[in-house]
C-alpha cells in the first residue's frame, strides 16, 4: 500500500464519525427569530434502524411548532417554561418541550430529517452555542444519546455523541 492510500485511508476514519453524528442542517441563527431546525439523522445504533427520535427543547426556545412526519407519530411533551419569555409583546411561559417522533422505522443505510420551528428568544445570548440534545432510539434497545455538551475551551469534536449545536448571533 502506498503512503497516499495510507494517508488517505486515515484521513477518512479521522473524518468519518464528524460526519456521522445527528446534527442541525442550518448551524447559524439570530436570537429574536424564528428558525427552522432539520435534525439529520444519518444512521440507526450500531447497524439497529432506527424507531424513535426525541429532541428536547432548550429553555428560551419557544413557540415551537414540529413537523409531522409521513409514518411517524407525533408527539410533544409540554411544560412551563423556566421564566415568561416575549413573543412579539405576548409573555409565554409554558410550551413544548420535547418533541417524539416514534412508530416509524429509519434503516441504518438510510438517512432522513426531522424537522421543528421555533422562536429563539432573546433571553439566549448571541456569540454563544446552542445544543439541542437529541435522543436516538433503534429496534433491539439501542439507544443513541446526542446529548454531551462541550466543556468550556473544547468543541464538539471532542466528544463522541455531541448534541447537535446551533451559533447563535445577534438580533437582525
Ligand atoms: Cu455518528
Amino acid at each position: 500500500m502506498s503512503i497516499r492510500i495510507v494517508l488517505a485511508t486515515l484521513a477518512a476514519l479521522v473524518a468519518g464519525p464528524a460526519f456521522a453524528h445527528v446534527t442541525l442542517e442550518t448551524q447559524t441563527a439570530a436570537v429574536g427569530s424564528t428558525y427552522k431546525a432539520v435534525a439529520r439523522v444519518p444512521h440507526g445504533c450500531k447497524g439497529a434502524a432506527t424507531i424513535k427520535v426525541r429532541v428536547q427543547i432548550p429553555e428560551g426556545v419557544i413557540a415551537v411548532k414540529p413537523m409531522p412526519k409521513a409514518g411517524w407519530t407525533l408527539e410533544t411533551v409540554k411544560g412551563p417554561y423556566a421564566k415568561a419569555y416575549d413573543y412579539y409583546g405576548t409573555p409565554v411561559s409554558d410550551g413544548v418541550r420535547e418533541v417524539v417522533w416514534s412508530g416509524g422505522r429509519l434503516l441504518d443505510e438510510h438517512y432522513d430529517e426531522f424537522v421543528f420551528r421555533a422562536f429563539l428568544t432573546t433571553d439566549l445570548k448571541p456569540d454563544t452555542t446552542l445544543h439541542v440534545p437529541v435522543v436516538q432510539e433503534c429496534e433491539g434497545g439501542g439507544v443513541e444519546r446526542w446529548i454531551e455538551i462541550p466543556a468550556a475551551g473544547k468543541s464538539a469534536d471532542d466528544y463522541k455523541f455531541p448534541a447537535p449545536g446551533l451559533k447563535l448571533t445577534p438580533k437582525k
